[in-house]
């Protein structure tokens, strides 16, 4: 991309150039702060409003066995929760977004179990969670991997404005404390995938009484393997210069 526009968007934020990053939520008209890696991280650890995992640094988690690639690095709980009814809508606002190639999709976790009911989020071990996709897009449309129309490509604003990424939390979803992960995977360079993830703690309300069946529940790390196709990829080589098909990898949605 244009160093010019690079230039403008770090002017225009304010912050080191990068990717970007999930700055903040929204549910309905009300707006949640989330964490901001170039704010001094004492100033946002324990505070009462944070809901979001900390996320150090805007760098990428660069291997599937990670122990960050559930919630990033270093994924520090919040103490708070946003309010979410099931059927609703919640929005992840990035400051920007840089990145054109990759498929993009939304997870879930009970943080309660039968074993410990009531659980609070800030106990979970994020990595030993069962999480269940919600939402996935991945290429829309050709004409080939590298040039085609990704859900990604479509999420950027190039004039620096906030791109948005809304989704619905199921609407039978059991009401319950809930991690929400959004994973950004970047796949520009040849074999070298980049997963972007972002937490939050969801109280989600009047929900039906509808559980992900044990089939669609996975691990972070776990889910995603060495050998995928669909992340260890060069978009840009010969074979791929015609593919208009892309699987998104993780396995199917639950949606209630
Ligand atoms: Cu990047």
């Amino acid at each position: 991309m244009a160093l010019q526009l690079l230039a403008a968007l770090a002017l225009l934020t304010g912050r080191a150039l990068s990717h970007g990053g999930l700055a903040n939520y929204t549910v309905g008209e009300t707006w949640y702060r989330g964490y901001d890696p170039s704010t001094p991280a004492a100033e946002q650890l324990n505070q009462t409003w944070m809901i979001q995992r900390q996320w150090a640094s805007t760098d990428p988690i660069f291997s599937v066995t990670s122990p960050f690639l559930a919630c990033n690095n270093p994924g520090v709980p919040p103490p708070s929760y946003i309010p979410v009814r099931a059927g609703d809508n919640i929005t992840a606002v990035y400051w920007y977004w840089l990145h054109p190639v990759g498929p993009m999709t939304v997870w879930l976790a009970r943080c309660d179990s039968d074993d410990s009911p009531g659980g609070d989020c800030r106990d979970l071990d994020v990595s030993a969670a069962r999480w269940f996709k919600i939402w996935e897009a991945g290429l829309l449309e050709g004409p080939n991997l590298a040039e085609g129309l990704w859900y990604q490509k479509g999420f950027q604003k190039w004039d620096g404005s906030p791109a948005l990424w809304p989704v619905t939390i199921p609407k039978g979803l059991q009401s319950g404390l809930y991690m929400i992960r959004h994973e950004i995977l970047s796949l520009h360079v040849e074999f070298k995938p980049q997963f972007y993830p972002e937490c939050a703690h969801l109280n989600v309300t009047g929900g039906g009484g509808l559980v992900p069946p044990k089939e669609v529940l996975v691990r972070f790390p776990g889910v995603y393997k060495e050998d995928d196709p669909s992340i260890f990829i060069d978009i840009y080589s010969e074979e791929n210069a015609n593919r208009t098909e892309y699987t998104v990898p993780g396995g199917p949605i639950w949606d209630g």
